[in-house]
Order: structure tokens, then sequence, then C-alpha cells
């Protein structure tokens, strides 16, 4: 009797978040780990805070900041380091942030990063949960886009 409401109650709170996931098992999914390739310096100027993970996609490197570092249900800081192949900072790309769940989804969320100079670029973005959950970095340089997919869990606190 008890189980079962607990099942109606889960139920509702899934519903309540906007769709029923698929796959309801547990799904953690780790912090992705980046071999550094030898001539990128992965140390944003000016950046204190600890790094969520580093991608390649083509010619471009990308790494992304949270602070607090792991996120948390909340208000989060992100920051995103973009360089190219020969380690440069990019400086000029128009960087957006497209946040949700990984395992039920929470609608658009789609946050444009500032620009803060020497291929530092930053947004706010609240998780209204924790849980597992995605930020796919899109990088836009002269109407080309590439884009960063990084997977990670948010913390209740
Ligand atoms: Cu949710």
């Amino acid at each position: 009797m008890i189980q079962k409401l607990f099942l109606v109650l889960m139920l509702f709170a899934l519903t309540a978040c906007g769709m029923i996931p698929g796959n309801t098992g547990p799904q953690t999914t780790p912090i992705p780990t980046f071999t550094l390739a030898p001539r990128i310096t992965p140390a944003p100027n000016g950046s204190q805070a600890t790094v969520l993970g580093g991608k390649q996609s083509g010619d471009l490197f990308v790494w992304i900041y949270s602070s607090p570092n792991p996120p948390i249900r909340g208000n989060n800081t992100f920051e995103a380091y973009v360089a190219d192949a020969n380690g440069q900072p990019i400086k000029d790309a128009k960087v957006s942030f497209d946040v949700d769940m990984t395992n039920m989804s929470h609608g658009k969320n789609l946050v444009v990063a500032n620009v803060t100079g020497e291929g530092l670029y930053n947004g706010n973005i609240s998780f209204m949960m924790p849980g597992p959950w995605r930020v796919i970095v899109a990088i836009n340089r002269s109407g080309q886009t590439n884009s960063v997919r990084f997977d990670f869990n948010v913390n209740s606190k």
C-alpha cells in the first residue's frame, strides 16, 4: 500500500517535471575526462574555477568550468574556454549553452554566453533539480558552428 502510494507520487513528480523518462534506471553520467594536447594550455586567464571537462570538436578545444564545482541545484556560473588547435584562444566567437537534463526534458533553455575576453565566455545557469544534466556548448565563428556536449551530475547542495 505504501509502496503503491510512493509509485504514484514518483509518477506525479516526474510528470510535473516535463515528461516521463523512457529509462527510469539511475543514470549517473561521469564527468568527461580529457587528455590535453601537449601544446594546449588549459588554464584560462583569470578563472579560479575547477575544470568540469574538456573536449575537442574539429579544430577547436573547449573546456568548461563551473562555479561551484560540482554544479549544484540553483544558480551556477559556467565558463567556457575556447582555443584553436595551436592553443590560441578564440576571442570572437558567439557561444551559447543549451541546458537540459539527460533523463527528462525541462524544455528549451538556451543561455547566451557573454564574451569576457581571451577565449573566455560565461553565463549563469540555473539547474532546477539535482541529477544528470548536460550542457551543449555551441561555438559560432563566421557562420560556422561547432557543438560540444558535456554530461555531468548536479548535486542537491
Ligand atoms: Cu528534472
